[in-house]
């Protein structure tokens, strides 16, 4: 028998497949634009078909959903007979077909498939499919269909708006109708009744649980909480909230397990449901993620993710082994990937055995079949429970010797019922939560004190290209692109209990990062440094570059100086300095410290070595007297000038230099343009000349050894009542390295986990900041110093910006004009995005009083 040609190639052309697309049957299937899938959808209908006569006519499965993704997209997914995922060889052949760019091309595709994988097309085909909610849905079943039909005597069988759980049951559940294996009823009320039969069985006598409120994402899980609750009544009462499939847009928009996970944020939608003290669950938008939470007494947040179910499951479970005496013969193991947290591996691995593999569910599907009970979930809340063929059978031949251990293996052999194996299953997986809590008489606070979670972020970065990046190890390390991963690793090392990893995605065109540390603020910052350096490492446009991916991280030690804030004749006028070679965010001193000082004028520098090795005597403020002084940037070529610049020093300050940074060079030639530097009072004006003569002096000796590279003068200085800082480069093309400013009433953290902003309350400006780069989220609380300018504060607190004119200023006004190059500083890592521009910034006059405030 061969294939219908004709009827296939007519069908075909009323499904071309759109010229530039490439699709990629993934860890998900086929998922993208929902409006870009028609021909997709038509092939994998003659595909499915395809694969039931490879297996001799068994039921095939299509499942049409795009999961947790925006509503505009959508997939399609192939369920292999006992209701797994589509075979890897088998994706290989789906990629191909749905990329044959035209009809006879596909046709070509199909005869070479039926060939190489020798299938006979005299066998019989079944294939059972059902959609999500999404309004996409019935044109893409409606070509799934004419694929199906193109091929010609298949039985095939519509399940409708449906979950993809379900879905895998009724192919399971077809494919073992009568025989020994019986996997139960093969319609939905069959899924329905053998799940909440089980359910009913394992908490009867327990005492009922507080009612448990569920968001459905706005999908189709809320078809299946409305079944549920209509059968289990006050066993246990569900209280679905947004359950709304009918309007446009509300699929998994703020809602969601994986709002839920990625945000750690309550869906707003539930802030006036939930009450402290209750516990909530979420399913995504085609009910095969589960995450809860709950609220504490306080009302504050707590998640339950996947590895907090696998926690609390396998530990059920474990327990029931022992009490029904199977201790020796059934061996309960758990199956996470890179994503798991940190706190629940470490949990796990001192109780059960815990193997670590790819992300995707069939990677976990098929290791946790290694085992005789297999627990496996991913962080996101996808999972089930696999118990082997082996554990069945002695499940239902064990004679147990008490009671008690009849009690539990009755417990064992109902929740293999109860428990959807086939896939993830949000609802079947919230009963067995929901049994667990009766039987323990858990609260979700009782449950999440089973172990405490490390603090995560997983962030995206959009790449060039995802598929230069290539893992090993389970994907917590890369091999590609070459170099990439030292320089993770050189990161996490500086952060306690530090993980991260990054790896491509197999459903999005992005690359994730993940991170992991002691606590929230530096997991976080630890994510948008690695998601940083994925970015710049692989050619991110620098135009395009997310404002909170970080640059690199500044970790050679740190200095603080700082005024007292009342005068004692003892201590004198000038400033203590604090320095360290640490890192800033390890010195517990420095916690310490800033707890109890209180000072008008603190100056703080984070050192990443340029020069000069990493010792006390490097870090800056350094301070002569009343002056302290600091350096963002780099003198280009300095050996070259060092002798010259050297020279040019009396004693006292060639002496007083102790490190051997190009920095510390430059403060002795400050302090040597000031008439005295041990003066107890400067005139502001003193002090910014003493600037412009040092920044002019610098240039002269590099341009006398023909210096080419620029050198970024940043530098601050202040003798405690006025501050000096300028943003400056020697080029009239490049941009200097950023310097920012804040100014307002307070500045205060309002939400944990170090996220701080600056209010203006009233006319009054108390506080001013000048940074090298926001150091808020806040856009609006920051202002760009421009280039070749400096800041003056006057010991009244009047901040004005003054350009700085030489021969390297440029005016916006001069034809030659044309904006200056990023690159320089950027590749230096000084400069911090420009999106953050404030535009108002082009309408500043050249000298303009910006703050005004009493001191
Ligand atoms: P990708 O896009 O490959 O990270 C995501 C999930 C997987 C899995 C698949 C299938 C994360 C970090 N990744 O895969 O765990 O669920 O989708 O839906 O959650
Ligand atoms: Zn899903």
């Amino acid at each position: 028998m061969s294939l219908s040609v004709d009827t296939i190639s007519a069908a075909a052309d009323q499904h071309p497949k759109p010229a530039h697309l490439h699709f990629q049957y993934g860890t998900a299937g086929f998922r993208t634009l929902g409006s870009t899938l028609d021909s997709v959808m038509f092939r994998v209908g003659i595909l499915a078909a395809l694969r039931s006569k490879k297996l001799d006519g068994k039921t095939i499965g299509v499942m049409v959903t795009a999961s947790h993704n925006p509503e505009p997209d959508n997939g399609v997914k192939l369920v292999d007979p006992r209701g797994e995922m589509l075979e890897a060889s088998w994706e290989v052949h789906a990629t191909v077909l749905a990329n044959a760019a035209t009809t006879p091309e596909f046709l070509e595709a199909l005869e070479a498939l039926v060939k190489t994988a020798r299938i006979d097309l005299a066998k019989p085909a079944r294939v059972v499919y059902g959609r999500d909610t999404r309004p996409s849905g019935p044109a893409l079943v409606a070509a799934l269909e004419d694929g199906l039909n193109a091929i010609g005597g298949v039985e095939s069988r519509n399940a409708g708006v449906t979950t993809t759980p379900i879905l895998h049951y009724l192919v399971r559940a077809t494919n073992t109708k009568g025989s020994k294996d019986s996997y139960g009823e093969d319609t939905s009320e069959g899924y329905y009744d053998k799940i909440s039969t089980a359910f009913k069985k394992l908490v009867s006598g327990k005492a009922a649980l507080p009612p448990l409120v569920i968001d459905c994402a706005n999908g189709v899980g809320a078809q299946a909480t409305i079944e549920f609750s209509k059968i289990l009544g006050d066993k246990l009462q569900l209280i679905p909230v947004n359950d709304d499939t009918t309007t446009p847009g509300a699929l998994n928009n703020a809602c969601g397990a994986d709002f839920v996970k990625t945000s750690q944020k309550l869906p707003p939608s539930l802030s006036s449901v939930l009450k402290p003290g209750q516990r909530a669950c979420s399913l995504d938008g085609d009910a095969d993620r589960l995450i809860y939470y709950y609220l504490d007494e306080r009302g504050s947040f707590h998640m339950l993710d996947g590895d907090k179910i696998a926690a609390l499951v396998a530990a059920f479970i474990v327990e029931l082994v022992k009490n029904a005496g199977l201790e020796e013969q059934i061996r309960v193991g758990i199956v996470q990937t890179a994503y798991a947290n940190g706190g629940s591996t470490k949990y796990l691995a001192e109780r059960l055995p815990v193997k670590c593999v790819s992300t995707g569910v069939k990677h976990l599907h098929h290791a946790a079949e290694h085992y005789d009970v297999g627990v496996y979930f991913e962080a996101n809340g996808h999972g089930t429970v696999l118990f082997s063929s082996e554990t069945t059978t002695i499940l239902s031949e064990h004679q147990p010797s008490t009671p008690a251990q009849s009690t539990a293996l009755n417990h064992l052999v109902n929740l293999t019922q109860l428990i959807n194996q086939t896939v993830g299953d949000a609802l079947s997986d919230m009963l067995l939560v929901e049994v667990v809590l009766a039987h323990k008489s858990y609260s979700g606070q009782e449950w999440d004190s089973l172990y405490v979670d490390l603090p995560n972020r997983l962030v995206k970065v959009v790449v060039a290209n995802r598929h230069i990046f290539k893992t090993e190890d389970a994907e917590r390390r890369l091999v590609s692109p070459p170099g990439l991963q030292a320089k993770i690793d050189e990161l996490v090392r500086r952060y306690e209990a530090g993980r991260s990893f990054v790896r491509p995605s197999g459903t999005e065109d992005v690359v994730r990062v993940y991170a992991e540390a002691m606590v929230k603020a530096q997991a976080d910052e630890l994510a948008f440094r690695v998601a940083g350096l994925v970015y710049d490492e692989t050619g991110g446009d620098p135009a395009q570059r997310p404002s909170e991916f970080l640059r690199p991280i500044n970790g050679d030690g740190f200095g603080v100086g700082w005024y007292d804030s009342t005068y004692d004749e003892e201590l004198g006028y000038q400033p203590c300095i604090f320095t360290s070679v640490t890192p800033a965010w390890n010195n517990v001193n420095l916690v310490r410290l800033t707890e109890k000082i209180k000072s008008p004028l603190v100056f703080a520098h984070v050192r990443a070595t340029t020069a000069g090795s990493l010792s006390l005597d490097n870090c800056h403020p350094w301070q002569f007297g009343k002056i302290m002084f600091m350096h963002n940037g780099g003198l280009a070529e300095f050996p070259k000038i060092k002798r010259k610049l050297q020279s040019k020093l009396p004693d006292e300050l060639f002496n007083f230099v102790t490190g051997n940074t190009d920095s510390q060079w430059a403060f002795a030639l400050y302090l040597s343009k000031l008439p005295n530097p041990h003066a107890t009072r400067f005139k502001t004006d003193v002090l910014r000349q003493a600037m412009l003569e040092t920044i002019a002096d610098i240039n002269s000796m590099l341009e006398e050894v023909n210096a080419t590279e620029p050198s970024l003068m940043n530098f601050c200085i202040t003798d405690g009542e006025s501050v000096i800082a300028t943003r400056y480069i020697n080029s009239r093309h490049d941009e200097a390295a950023s310097l920012w400013f804040s100014s307002g009433t307070t500045f205060s953290e309002y939400a944990d986990g170090g996220h701080y902003k600056m209010s203006k309350t009233d006319k009054r400006e108390n506080i001013i900041l000048v940074a090298s780069e926001p150091l808020t989220f806040e856009k609006a609380d920051w202002m760009e110093i421009r280039t070749n300018h400096m800041v003056v504060i006057t010991p009244k607190m009047n901040l004005l910006q003054v350009p700085i004119i030489d021969k390297y200023f440029v005016k916006p006004s001069d034809p030659e004009w044309s904006g200056r190059d990023t690159d320089f500083a950027a590749g230096k890592g000084l400069l911090s995005p420009r999106k953050e521009v404030n535009p108002k910034l082009g309408d500043l006059p050249a000298v303009a009083p910006i703050g005004v405030a009493a001191a």
